[in-house]
């Protein structure tokens, strides 16, 4: 079946020679004009009703990730508690995320902490059955699209704004539905010489988890406001 939504719009494109047809004129490459096709087919066809929601909210998708501590942490780890939340432009956009996270230990924490996006939506075992990494090009880490790199809290905090990040809410390689988890250690970012190192990044125990779903923008609107104003500007423009 995936193979027939690749192949699809490329057979809309041509004629039966294989020599372009006269199609719409494309305000972007074919290439992503092609992706697009992609992945309208493939939302239309396998999520209709958030595609249509897609279609009504100026073609912005929003998700939200709501963390809560692994219940099987020892009592003296950090209770980790708060929201990822997404935002995303279709079909173009490039996937942004506010983190806001509390439970920390006081006072800044110098050793950053590890966020990935890993495999399943599994919560059943809390955090220890979300599986491994997200990693559906099968790449090494930290080259999977769901590792979002190191955080470092303030005041048990950690509220930070990404940009620019390769997971996608969109197409086959959508996180939706995937997990989240927060690690107690810092990710060695595939430089610990070792192989768990090009799988984990050696990012320690699992602290919280979450599963990522749509959403409407309310939290999001809402989280923005609590990004220092000089990000905010950023993330704006
Ligand atoms: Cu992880
Ligand atoms: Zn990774």
């Amino acid at each position: 079946m995936f193979l027939l939504l690749f192949l699809a719009p490329g057979l809309i494109l041509c004629d039966s020679d294989g020599i372009p047809a006269d199609v719409q004129p494309l305000d972007q490459s074919p290439l992503e004009d092609i992706q697009k096709k992609v992945n309208d087919l493939w939302l239309s066809l396998l999520y209709p009703q958030f595609y249509e929601e897609l279609l009504a909210t100026n073609q912005t998708a929003y998700a939200v990730c709501v963390v809560k501590p692994n219940t099987k942490l020892d009592a003296d780890k950090p209770q980790v508690t708060g929201h990822v939340l997404f935002k995303q432009a279709y079909p173009y956009g490039k996937l942004e995320a506010v983190f806001y996270l509390d439970g920390f230990p006081a006072g800044t924490n110098l050793s950053g902490r590890a966020i990935h996006v890993h495999q399943h939506g599994d919560l059943s075992d809390s955090c220890d059955s979300a599986g491994g990494h997200y990693n559906p090009f099968k790449v090494n880490h930290p080259k999977h699209p769901g590792d979002f790199g190191n955080f470092y809290s303030k005041g048990g905090k950690i509220i930070k704004y990404k940009s620019n990040l390769t997971a996608t809410l969109f197409g086959p390689h959508t996180i939706i539905g995937r997990s989240i988890v927060i690690h107690e250690q810092e990710d060695d970012l595939g430089k610990g010489s070792n192989k768990a190192s090009l799988e984990n990044g050696n990012a320690g125990k699992r602290l919280a988890c979450c599963v990522i779903g749509t959403s409407n923008k309310n939290q999001w609107a809402n989280q923005f406001a609590e990004i220092p104003a000089k990000r905010r500007k950023r993330i704006t423009k």
